[in-house]
């Protein structure tokens, strides 16, 4: 490590040093992070002008303790997002059916169908609001859930179902967002990975802009874009990130579905891609909220005093979720998280 810093006491270092190797060895990596941002803070309140760090643990950034509760009736919503999904899953399933070989996707809408539903419910505005709809970029291959909830809207028909990918008379739905296909429904086309993000952050720039020369009011008016983790590989996605903090554009929100998967793949093996994006936006100079566990999990890692869950927050883990007591589970968690987590899950619902 370079520092211009002359040490006057490089025994105490030692000390600070050996302590913090003890704490990892006693405690883990977890407690020392903890420390860390604790002294961090409490340099910072006592005038320290220190580095912040760019991550934060990899963990829910709000609390449960400090979450919202969503308003009305959160059931209704919960059987309508099953209801889309279904849908979806049976367009595409059909669209294969007999031999067509028509392709289309379902993972992408399953792993964002949550983020979407809660935007639709409790975020984007419709054009009946005053300053107008809010600009939504969809992520490319989610457009088999997008078009299902239009379908459960009663603004798509069965037909257009059946004409998943085939564009046929006009009465037919296109592969992805696509306003020159379907002038009618979408707003900007997407699957030129990289290209949504980018268009995004100079749309909300330029609504910016439109205010600055009163030529219109941007509002309350929101740019939202949803892409995926894969596509944040694409050096267009990320490339205008500082543009948007500079301009202070808070009209704009991200929403990065990490589903760890990408066409030809999984995203980053053995890496940490939420860890790294959030890296990226912070270091740019955004705000960023991770979401890694739903609700669910809030009771069963209250218990988990050893912090065991937290330590092993990776892809394999969200197995746990469906297959805790398959035969291999053990193999791949290793006997004592799983005992962890059933430990966790029982004393709660005891
Ligand atoms: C510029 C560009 N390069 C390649 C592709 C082909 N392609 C389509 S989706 C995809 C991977 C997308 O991964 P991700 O963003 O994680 O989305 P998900 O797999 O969750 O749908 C690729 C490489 C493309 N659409 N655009």
């Amino acid at each position: 490590m370079g520092t211009f810093f002359k040490d006057q006491d490089p025994e105490e270092t030692k000390d600070w040093l050996d302590s913090l190797e003890g704490v990892i060895e006693k405690e883990g990596s977890e407690k020392a992070d903890f420390l860390l941002r604790k002294l961090t803070d409490r340099a910072r309140e006592l005038g320290v002008s220190t580095s912040p760090g760019v991550l934060t643990p990899y963990s829910n950034t709000i609390l449960p303790e400090n979450e919202d509760k969503i308003p009305g009736d959160s059931i209704v919503a919960r059987n309508v997002a099953a209801y889309v999904r279904w849908n979806a899953m049976a367009m595409v399933a059909r669209a294969n059916k007999d031999g067509k070989g028509l392709g289309g996707h379902i993972a992408t809408y399953t792993s964002v169908s949550a983020m979407y539903e809660v935007g639709y419910n409790w975020f984007f505005r419709g054009p009946e609001s005053k300053s107008g709809a809010d600009l939504i970029y969809f992520q490319g291959h989610s457009s088999p859930g997008i078009y299902s909830r239009a379908f459960v809207e009663g603004r798509l028909d069965e037909k257009h179902l059946k004409n998943f990918r085939q564009e046929v008379g006009g009465h037919g739905l296109s592969s992805y967002p696509h306003p020159w296909l379907m002038p009618d429904f979408w707003q900007f086309p997407t699957v030129s990975m990289g290209l949504g993000p980018m268009a995004a952050i100079y749309q909300a720039r330029f609504m910016r802009y439109m205010e600055s020369r009163e030529l219109r009011s941007a509002g309350d008016r929101k740019v939202w874009v949803f892409m995926g983790d894969g596509e944040s590989d694409e050096p267009e996605s990320l490339g205008a990130l500082s543009l948007a903090a500079r301009e202070n554009l808070d009209n704009l929100i991200f929403v990065v579905n990490c589903n760890l998967q990408r066409l030809d793949g999984p995203v980053r093996g053995n890496g940490k891609i939420i860890q790294e994006l959030e890296g990226r936006f912070r270091g740019a100079g955004w705000h960023v909220i991770k979401l890694l566990w739903g609700s669910e999990w809030d009771a069963v890692l209250q218990r988990d005093n050893e912090g065991l869950l937290l330590k092993k927050n990776s892809a394999r883990w969200w197995m746990v979720i469906f297959r805790p007591f398959a035969p291999v589970a053990p193999n791949i968690y290793g006997k004592k998280y799983l005992v962890t987590i059933l430990v966790c899950w029982l004393s709660w619902k005891i």
